[in-house]
């Protein structure tokens, strides 16, 4: 709980913490609403989702017979809740060997946050954690990624820059069961939609982890800068024409008062956000918690 209070507090002091002042004591009227429209929108909610978390709060207020503007912060509260579902458990269990992608645009954050994520299943979830540096088209990305693996403690298996995607991540396979590992997450380039290279390299990629492990790979996990506000729904869009994006990671929230995107991105795209970033040391990623995140746009009572 305490991690997300203080990764959000940009978002909080600049929007959701603000409504209680903004509101005080008065009757609900028409101006009420459209303050807390207001509001939503600047926080990146969206306007369909606003809408929706407008008609859901005037039930909420109708069938409690709430009058009163200082009243109202419990109902927005309810109404943002309705629209996070809480992650099902991730599928990297039950199996010898599980496999996780990780993909998304340049510069989201997918390096940093496979850093993080092994650090937290290696060292705190007590899985056997190995990385394969499929990042073979920046240069520096794999010694970006070895100084991640150094870190969490986790092996990276890497080839030459410039070299081939899918080989190193068929070699990664191979190496992660020869050595007994329980999960291999694969990093890859950054990429937009329109590359189509890189595009194909993906499904290669894939191709090549499902001939070596069945069902592989197991989760494909889209990062997404939660900086860049709606875009990053379009880019989610985008991806999940081209892989099976079976869900998401939602990084830099403590850089952003827009933090109200996720409640868009819930609401548009169905995916589960498994993990935040709320910060850029190891073990700022937490697994997504929609309780926790809810009252952290709120000022404690
Ligand atoms: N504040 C903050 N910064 C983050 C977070 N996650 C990543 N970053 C920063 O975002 C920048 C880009 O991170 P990378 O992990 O290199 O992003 P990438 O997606 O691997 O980039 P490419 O490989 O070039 O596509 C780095 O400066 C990270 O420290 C986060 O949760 N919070
Ligand atoms: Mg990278």
């Amino acid at each position: 709980m305490g991690i997300f209070r203080s990764g959000m507090t940009k978002t909080r002091t600049s929007f959701f913490g603000r409504i209680a002042q903004m509101l005080g004591g008065t009757d609900i009227d028409e101006e009420t609403w459209d303050d807390i429209e207001a509001l939503l929108i600047q926080a990146d909610v969206g306007v369909e989702t606003t809408q929706v978390v407008l008609e859901d709060m005037k039930q909420r207020v109708r069938k409690e017979g709430i009058t009163r503007t200082d009243q109202i912060n419990t109902a927005l509260k309810a109404s943002l809740a309705s629209l996070l579902v809480p992650p099902p458990q991730p599928n990297i269990s039950g199996r010898p060997l599980s496999i996780i992608l990780i993909v998304g645009v340049n510069g989201s954050g997918k390096t940093t946050t496979i850093g993080k994520l092994a650090h937290r299943l290696n060292n705190i979830n007590s899985r056997k954690v190995i990385l394969a540096a499929g990042d073979t088209f920046r240069a520096a990305a794999i010694e970006q990624l070895q100084k991640w693996g150094e870190r969490a403690n986790v092996p990276v298996i890497a080839g030459r820059p410039g070299g081939d995607a899918a080989a190193v991540v068929y070699d990664a396979t191979e190496a992660a069961k020869a050595r007994g590992r329980d999960i291999l997450i694969v990093d890859t380039a950054g990429r937009l939609h329109t590359n189509y290279n890189l595009m194909e390299e993906l499904a290669k990629i894939k191709s090549v982890s499902a001939k070596v492990v069945p069902d592989a790979p197991h989760e494909v996990w889209l990062v997404l800068d939660g900086t860049t506000g709606q875009n990053a729904l379009q880019q989610a869009d985008k991806f999940r024409e081209m892989v099976d994006v079976t869900g998401l990671i939602v990084t830099k929230l403590d850089g952003t008062a827009k933090g109200g995107m996720i409640f868009a991105i819930q609401q548009t795209l169905g995916l589960p956000v498994h993990y935040v970033g709320l910060g850029e040391r190891i073990d700022d990623l937490v697994p997504f918690r929609p309780d926790f995140f809810v009252d952290s746009l709120f000022e404690e009572a």
